[in-house]
């Protein structure tokens, strides 16, 4: 039996709507060998879309946070190479195909997916703008999708991964990979996915991102950096 080379991670909090399109166009990826869908204490029928749709699926009973889910799916797979890949994006999941190349080819150890720009349907940008300085504390490098979470990485990456709390995941996933030497790279990718936009849920959501993403910094380049990469990206409005 030919052990899974790429599996899918894909995360999922109440996304019955789109996780069997999201599960299907990875499963079309010649790449990839198996996907494992997180169910982050969903109240809807998202497990049983994924698993209709034949992913693998991973229940948690109490909602823990994207950080706990994708850690979830990870310790249930030895496959050397994972996508991590959001259960919004639907039939745009197949986007991921961009990612593979530069890491199977040993060019990185994590490449970042660059969306198209999402117009007036996300936010003003000031939790990325913020996500993005602080990445430029921690590593000195600018990084034009700080908070994306579609991803493809080698499972060491994973192991380099601190203690991290929900959506404080891709800040902390991309400064611990750079502390560890591992290669990070963005790569353009035409993923789409659903915008939470300027709504008061959208805003709410973003708080919590801001929150969780200053966590995260804070106890890996101190308040210090954390505040020079705030003021940073207040100055820069
Ligand atoms: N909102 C939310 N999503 C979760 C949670 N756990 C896992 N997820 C999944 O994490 C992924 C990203 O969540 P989204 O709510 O789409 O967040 P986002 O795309 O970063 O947010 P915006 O770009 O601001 O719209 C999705 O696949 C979610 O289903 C959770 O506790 N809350
Ligand atoms: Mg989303």
């Amino acid at each position: 039996m030919i052990p899974d080379q790429i599996v899918a991670i894909v995360p999922a909090f109440n996304r019955a709507d789109s996780v069997a399109a999201t599960v299907a166009a990875l499963l079309e990826l010649d790449d990839v060998s198996g996907v494992v869908v997180v169910d982050d204490g969903s109240s809807d029928d998202t497990a049983a879309r994924a698993a209709e749709s034949g992913a693998r699926v991973v229940v948690l009973e109490q909602n823990q946070g994207k950080a706990a889910a994708v850690r979830a799916g990870w310790i249930t797979t030895d496959a050397p190479i994972l996508l991590l890949v959001d259960s919004d994006t639907g039939a745009t999941a197949a986007e991921a195909v961009a990612l593979i190349p530069p890491v199977v080819g040993g060019h990185l150890d994590m490449s970042i997916a660059v969306l198209p720009s999402a117009g007036g349907r996300g936010g003003f940008g000031l939790v990325k703008n913020f996500a993005a300085n602080v990445l430029k504390q921690g590593t000195g490098a600018d990084f034009a999708a700080p908070l994306s979470g579609q991803r493809c990485l080698r499972s060491e990456v994973m192991s380099a991964l601190g203690p991290v709390d929900r959506f404080g995941l891709e800040v902390a996933l991309t400064l611990d990979a750079a502390t560890a030497g591992f290669r990070v790279g963005e790569v353009e990718a035409g993923f789409d996915h659903h915008h939470t936009g300027r709504t008061l849920a959208g805003f709410r959501h973003r708080f919590r991102q801001g929150r969780d993403l200053y966590r995260a910094g804070s106890s890996r380049i101190g308040h210090r950096a954390m505040l020079r990469a705030l003021t940073t990206s207040l100055r820069a409005r």
